[in-house]
């Protein structure tokens, strides 16, 4: 790690020491420091979801293992989420750059009782990168919340987001009352999150479990892409 005391010109690092310098700097909270390293990666030819990946998700992992650990505490966790969003913010218009045609629209939001919400805004900046039209509902959202918006929006997709073992079944919760309302096979039902896997998402009734932003992407396309060929069969 790098003396504290001394004025690091992350100018200077090669690309390996930068990106394990921003490893530090997530750790440490170090908003400044993650935007322009984030800022030099980009400079240096660097794709957008490289950054994202490489220096920022992989450092919020080795966050999240001393989180666990019991060596950090909800402060330092809260000051490493809020240096990531500071890099997010300075990747978000990049991935969202692709000009792409409109490939569907998408609610999302973390279920009630989970205010994780760094996981989300990836899945939702990555799907609007990939041409989707993104309603992120934010946290907490109540079952009531998911059903105004899908009212209100008449999403392709619902995507759901918990990150803690407590909230995830409320997923299930959202989905029986879309059941319930004869709704339930009008929408794509995305979920994602850490402590999720393949087998919960079939247990709570949703059509797919992605691991991840670029899964969650291919997935809600190729789930597009049978829809199309749905509606041109019934219409031919
Ligand atoms: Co929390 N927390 N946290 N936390 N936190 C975890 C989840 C935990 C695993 C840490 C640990 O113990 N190792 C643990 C959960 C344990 C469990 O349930 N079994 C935990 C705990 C216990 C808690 C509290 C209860 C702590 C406390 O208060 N004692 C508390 C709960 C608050 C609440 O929600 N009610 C809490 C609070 C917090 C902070 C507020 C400090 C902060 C959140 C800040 C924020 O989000 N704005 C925080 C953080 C940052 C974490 C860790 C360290 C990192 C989560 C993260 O952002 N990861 C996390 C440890 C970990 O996950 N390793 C932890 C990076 C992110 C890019 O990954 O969110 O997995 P992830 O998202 C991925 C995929 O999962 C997927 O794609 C994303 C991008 O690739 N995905 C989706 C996610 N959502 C999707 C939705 C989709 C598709 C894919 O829809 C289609």
């Amino acid at each position: 790690m790098a003396d504290q005391d001394e004025e690091l010109d992350l100018r200077t690092l090669s690309d390996e020491e930068l990106t394990e310098q921003m490893w530090d700097d997530l750790y440490d909270g170090l908003a400044d420091e993650i935007a322009e390293g984030t800022k030099i990666l980009l400079e240096r030819g660097w794709q957008p979801y490289e950054v994202l990946t490489k220096a920022l998700v992989e450092g919020m992992r080795i966050v999240g293992n001393d989180f666990r650990d019991g060596i950090l505490f909800v402060p330092e966790v809260l000051l490493a989420a809020n240096a990531m969003k500071t890099g997010m913010t300075i990747l978000r218009p990049l991935l969202a750059e692709t000009g792409a045609p409109k490939m569907g629209k998408m609610v999302i939001g973390t279920v009630k009782g989970d205010i994780h919400d760094i996981g989300k805004n990836l899945v939702s900046m990555m799907m609007e990168g990939a041409g989707f039209e993104v309603i992120d509902l934010g946290i907490n959202n109540p079952v009531e919340k998911y059903l105004a918006a899908i009212e209100e929006h008449q999403p392709d997709i619902l995507g759901m987001s918990a990150l803690l073992t407590t909230t995830m079944p409320y997923m299930k919760v959202v989905i029986d009352e879309l059941k319930t309302r004869g709704m339930r096979d009008d929408y794509v039902v995305l979920v994602g999150g850490a402590p999720l896997n393949e087998e919960f998402a079939r247990e709570v009734g949703a059509d797919a479990y992605c691991r991840d932003a670029a899964v969650a992407v291919e997935t809600a396309k190729s789930f597009m892409q049978r829809r199309h060929n749905q509606l041109r069969a019934a219409a031919g």
